[in-house]
């Protein structure tokens, strides 16, 4: 198979993380015959630095151009008291939007190899697998007007706006995945305060009778921030809106040990995609060989899949991630007990899951 890859390292962690991914897509390639072609673009505080804007044209152009898109992270410190649009995170949201990636596949599983090591890291719960689908090209992160008013800009205004249509397309994405896993959908909204949320619930329940087969449930944001923590196995597909998303998605990762260790997919209706870890660049760790790259390489794990199909290959990355953590190694924020666990470089973690490829 032959494919065209973008890849867009961002800033901070990124580039150490994507590194590591790069190493361990050269190690399907060789091992299955494809081939991959890797075209760089710069995105975020990177493309800021060198183009003046976050989301440079060409960059645009060259993913529009590939099959698929693998990205790092963005934002950092040295951006932070730039205006709102030109901020590395505005790159990220307008890939997102001109590419109409409308959903973001966050899917929190454990492996086995963490919830059966002992002693476990408190924050791992056994048997959690459940997906969640992030509306990602709308809401709070999009709407209009976004301003400050006032005689001394003492008023700031963000939007939080929906048309039906889009709750539609993500909400009708999130029924299919459910339809393929356990057939449970929660629906997370604040519709006992949110007009939008309101509407939210409505179009659920109008979709909801498109796919009998699955059960449905809505929950406010509150209710389902609390059952993560205290009834994570509940959980088969959660659909919310952009800003529910980030944040639940964030909470959720603890389940699995880490914010580290989750991947993710931006989709439309075709297979292309962009994939990125949900972690951001943590400019705190940034340069030292000390970020956890599994977020990363999954994510390249469910491109083959998505984007190309290549299902054998996908399931080998996570199989061999399964065998690293079996084996004892763990990047330090994973680790917590040295003694037990040897804590590795982010690029020794790389090279242990291609090691553990089965042939
Ligand atoms: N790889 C994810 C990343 O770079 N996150 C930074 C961030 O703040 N993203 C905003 C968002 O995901 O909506």
């Amino acid at each position: 198979m032959k494919k065209q890859v973008a890849v867009l390292p961002g800033d901070g962690i990124g580039q150490e993380v994507l590194n590591g991914a790069l190493d361990v897509l050269k190690a399907v390639e060789d091992q299955y015959g494809h081939e991959f072609e890797i075209v760089q673009g710069k995105i975020g505080g990177a493309a800021i630095d060198h183009h003046g804007t976050p989301l440079p044209r060409e960059t645009l152009d060259l993913c529009k151009q590939s099959d698929a898109v693998l990205l790092g992270a963005v934002g950092g410190p040295k951006w932070e008291d730039n205006p709102v649009d030109l901020r590395p995170e505005k790159g990220l949201l307008g890939l997102r939007k001109e590419l109409g990636l409308f959903a973001n596949f966050r899917p929190v599983k454990t492996f086995e190899s963490l919830q059966d090591a002992s002693p476990m890291k408190p924050s791992v719960v056994k048997d959690v697998d459940f997906v969640i689908v992030r509306e990602l090209t709308s809401g709070l992160y999009f709407g209009e007007p976004r301003e400050r008013r006032g005689k001394n800009r003492e008023i700031a205004v963000d939007t939080l706006q929906y048309e039906k249509k889009e709750i539609e397309k993500v909400v009708h994405k999130a029924f299919q995945l459910a339809s393929e896993r356990r057939k449970k959908l929660t629906s997370v909204d604040k519709a006992n305060v949110l007009e939008s949320s309101r509407m939210w619930r409505e179009v659920v329940n109008e979709v909801a009778t498109e796919y009998p087969t699955v059960e449905v449930e809505h929950l406010l944001v509150d209710a389902a921030a609390m059952k993560l923590v205290y009834q994570p196995k509940q959980f088969d597909v959660i659909v919310t809106e952009n800003m529910f998303g980030d944040i639940l998605s964030d909470e959720a990762s603890m389940l699995t040990g880490s914010l580290g260790m989750l991947p993710s997919a931006s989709l439309r209706e075709d297979t292309f995609g962009v994939y990125e870890p949900v972690h951001g660049s943590a400019p705190d760790i940034a340069g030292r060989n000390l970020a956890n790259p599994l977020g990363m390489i999954q994510s390249v794990a469910m491109m083959l899949r998505h984007s190309f199909g290549l299902h054998e290959e996908a399931e080998m990355i996570d199989q061999a991630i399964n065998e690293v953590l079996k084996a004892g190694y763990r990047t330090g924020d994973l680790s917590g007990h040295e003694k037990i666990h040897p804590v590795v470089k982010t690029d020794e973690m790389s090279d242990f899951v291609v090691e553990h490829f089965t042939p």
